[in-house]
């Protein structure tokens, strides 16, 4: 009996190691406790997939929330990756900031505390200058160009200098042309952007440029924004219809105005020494997800800001369009910001995206 007891006792022994050791790594039990954390703190179900049984565990983070189509995008990116190893790389998803803004997110990854983010391309500038070359206000023509330049050879040759920050780009997604809004007065004209004090994103050449076109722009964390603008602690802000509308922004601003001043890009980006402990077919298999999952989600991002532009207009939100002179306007107050720039970007990677989006049109 006590023999028996004693083998029934050793069988369990085995069965419960196997249990916790089976598969997994210390990666993944560690990102399975985070993402409790977060899901319990945050009350939404940010990934609900168990992670026990993976090799390896990407966790996903983005700025923008669940229901933009960032979010949408980076699902695609789970479905296709877990689908194409069986669940030997599974995907955690966090929305909303829930682990950090695209600066702080950017560093865990050179860091290899979080493995992917999909920043938008202003902030990265802090990393590799050059890509202050997307901030060029009135630089895209259309999402067309855009597509092309990013997706050709310039576009790649931006994202290989991501390595020597310990980074890897694997796609350009969309976050799209950025619009004003504010809660002193439509802008029609130059001149109504006198003395508003505007959030911008982290990055020179926008406080440059907002400078030059009259504002009094501060540099702030896109998850300080909704606050800073509850509490009036800035008038306004600028980014694209889709942003405002599923941010809420319209709650708390009077004025949405279509000045189109520049187009951002997102980066699709995966911590470099994750990157490389990835057996070759596995990274094939991320970053054809990664720009797969981003096709999908240019597609959406252009439905959304198509159809929340209405929906603003439908709620009643002052909203206009800018006329093409006002634009002109606003491109030559702020050219003598670009030229100044144009030495911290890098000349010829100027020179490379203007000829890039000519031979593109
Ligand atoms: C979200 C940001 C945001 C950007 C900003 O992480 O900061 O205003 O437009 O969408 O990347």
């Amino acid at each position: 009996m006590k023999k028996l007891s004693l083998l029934l006792f050793s069988l369990m022994l085995v069965l419960v190691l196997a249990a916790c050791g089976g598969g997994g790594n210390d990666d993944a039990s560690e990102s399975s406790d985070s993402n409790e954390t977060s899901e319990s703190s945050s009350g939404e179900d940010a990934s609900s997939e168990s992670s026990g049984d993976a090799e390896f565990v990407i966790r996903a983070g983005i700025g923008l929330n669940s229901e933009h189509p960032q979010y949408a995008g980076l699902l695609k990116f789970k479905e296709i990756v877990e689908a194409e190893t069986d669940g030997a790389i599974v995907v955690e998803t966090y929305h909303s900031g829930q682990l950090g803004d695209d600066r702080s997110m950017m560093e865990a990854l050179q860091l290899g505390s979080q493995e992917v983010t999909i920043p938008s391309t202003a902030p990265i500038a802090n990393f590799v200058p050059e890509f202050a070359v997307f901030d060029i206000p009135f630089l895209m023509p259309s999402v067309e160009v855009a597509d092309a330049v990013l997706d050709g050879e310039v576009g790649q040759k931006l994202l290989d200098m991501l390595e020597e920050q310990n980074l890897v780009g694997l796609a350009y997604w969309e976050n799209g042309y950025r619009d004003m809004s504010n809660s002193v007065r439509p802008i029609e004209s130059l001149a109504d952007f006198e003395g508003l004090k505007i959030r911008t994103m982290e990055n020179d050449l926008h406080l440059a440029a907002f400078r030059a076109m009259g504002a009094n722009p501060t540099p702030m964390a896109f998850t300080e924004l909704f606050t800073a603008l509850q509490q009036g602690t800035v008038d306004g802000q600028e980014n694209p219809i889709a942003t405002i509308y599923l941010e809420g922004f319209h709650e708390v601003q009077e004025y949405i105005s279509a000045t189109n001043h520049v187009y951002t890009p997102f980066v699709f980006m995966i911590s470099k020494p994750f990157y490389d402990s990835l057996p070759a077919e596995y990274q094939e298999i991320v970053k054809n997800a990664a720009i797969e999952a981003g096709k999908f989600e240019r597609e959406e991002n252009r439905k959304a800001n198509e159809e929340y532009k209405q929906a603003l207009i439908d709620e009643g939100v002052n909203f206009n369009e800018v006329s093409d002179e006002a634009k002109e306007e606003m491109r030559e107050a702020v050219q003598p910001a670009v030229d100044e720039f144009a030495e911290t970007i890098g000349k010829e990677i100027v020179q490379e995206i203007y000829d890039a989006i000519e031979a593109a049109q």
